[in-house]
């Protein structure tokens, strides 16, 4: 479905008044007010294309109908997304899952709703039927770690496979999650699974087009459970330092162990000159793919504040130079809804970040005023910076509150009658 225009616009009349009295306290007397504005217009989230179907638990699923049954249906969902909130402008497709049959006829579908492609995502950790070679290759030990060379060829020829389509779609990155790793002590070698996973990166990385780059994305557990093979920060930045200039490392917010000081290892790995980029969601136990700041929103913001930190000394474009990504999906919301919530989220956290006074914050430092530097970081926490972000989505075009305009459409209930009750997305 498309979403009429004079829908958004006749929400943003009704709700002009009130929001005008939020904003003005912020645009009469905050010096930074604009700036904050602009640079939230300019921040985009891409989202993935297997977070607009209600995800599994091994338990069951409960879908929840008009899920998006072709790429062409994922595209008009995000599609949705970005004309409520226009910072949803781009798609990150999976590959099988979203194989572009016709690339121009993706693209300018895309490009009808304002959406570009972000990374694309290969899949080697389930076996895909029809996969060329020989059947009888399997990923059940492992992809670009196996100890069978056919089974490496054939995962390393999938990911070139994936850059392919990714460049028929104008995406200019690849992002590379593997499940390889062991079960039980003495089912692998670390050093060699080490070596053949980088080695197979190797020759992934050799068919990388000169403008693109390639992340590694690292998960400490699931589906293996004694050791994952490119398991931490510290074993991706490894393998993205040995590949190149090109490489990078990707930071999923569920993929670490309990209580990880994720904001640290993003300033470390953001000096390096080597995060790549985010996948954003929220975890009270593990990979829980939750909506971004549903559980711990001031790691939210610490998280931001290093990224703005490490970004401004590094003189990086916040917007352009690493790549934003939700990478959530779960069975008791609606997942648009959902992502309205976590890109919304994601730009309160920015927002507060760009608010944190940085050179009271450095004489706090200076002067070892702990009470004082913990002060100024919550100060900028605590403020209700919902009027910017609002005001934001405005001027950029979109609704003032998308997610009351979303239910107050019926969107979807039109989906369900457009698509069935019945539909189940692919995906996670
Ligand atoms: C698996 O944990 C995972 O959630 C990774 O985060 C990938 O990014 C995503 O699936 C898609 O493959
Ligand atoms: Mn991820
Ligand atoms: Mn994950």
């Amino acid at each position: 479905m498309n979403l009429n225009p004079d829908f958004i616009a006749d929400h943003n009349a009704a709700g002009q008044t009130q929001h005008q009295r939020k904003l003005s306290p912020w645009t009469d007397s905050v010096e930074q007010a604009e700036a904050v504005i602009q640079k939230l217009v300019d921040f985009q989230i891409a989202i993935p294309s297997w977070a607009l179907g209600t995800g599994g638990t091994r338990f069951g699923r409960f879908p929840g109908g008009g899920e998006p049954r072709s790429l062409e249906e994922k595209i008009a969902d995000v599609g949705l997304l970005h004309a409520l909130n226009r910072a949803s402008g781009a798609i990150s497709l999976h590959i099988p899952w979203d194989i572009p049959t016709d690339p121009q006829a993706t693209k300018q579908l895309a490009a009808s709703y304002g959406l570009a492609f972000d990374a694309v995502n290969s899949n080697t950790f389930q076996d895909q039927p029809g996969e060329p070679g020989d059947s009888q290759l399997s990923y059940k030990f492992g992809s670009l770690q196996h100890v069978d060379p056919a089974v490496r060829r054939q995962a390393i020829d999938h990911n070139i496979e994936v850059i392919r389509h990714g460049v028929s779609l104008g995406s200019k990155a690849l992002t590379v999650w593997l499940s390889d790793g062991s079960c039980f002590p003495g089912q692998l070698n670390f050093r060699k699974a080490f070596e053949r996973t980088l080695s197979s990166l190797q020759d992934i990385y050799a068919a990388l087009p000169d403008d693109w780059k390639v992340f590694v994305e690292y998960k400490a557990f699931e589906p293996n459970f004694y050791s994952m093979t490119v398991g931490d920060w510290g074993s991706s930045y490894l393998y993205a330092n040995k590949l190149g200039p090109k490489a990078y490392t990707l930071v999923d917010l569920g993929h670490h162990l309990p209580n990880a000081n994720i904001e640290q290892i993003v300033a470390i790995l953001l000096n390096e000159g080597k995060l790549g980029g985010f996948h954003f969601n929220d975890s009270k136990y593990g990979d829980d793919d939750l909506t971004a700041g549903s559980i711990k929103p001031y790691q939210l913001f610490l998280i931001f504040n290093e990224l703005i930190d490490g970004m401004d000394a590094r003189q990086m474009n916040h917007a352009q130079d690493l790549g934003w990504m939700i990478d959530a999906s779960h069975n008791v919301k609606d997942p648009l809804e959902d992502l309205l919530q976590s890109v919304e989220a994601i730009q309160l956290a920015y927002a507060q970040a760009l608010l944190v006074d940085r050179a009271a914050l450095d004489e706090a430092r200076d002067a070892n005023d702990v009470v004082r530097a913990q002060e100024i970081l919550q100060d900028a926490f605590r403020t209700d910076v919902r009027p910017l972000v609002a005001e934001a989505r405005l001027r950029a075009g979109g609704a003032l509150n998308p997610l009351a305009l979303f239910r107050q459409l019926t969107v979807r209930q039109q989906l369900i009658g457009e698509r069935g009750a019945k539909t189940v997305a692919t995906g996670l």
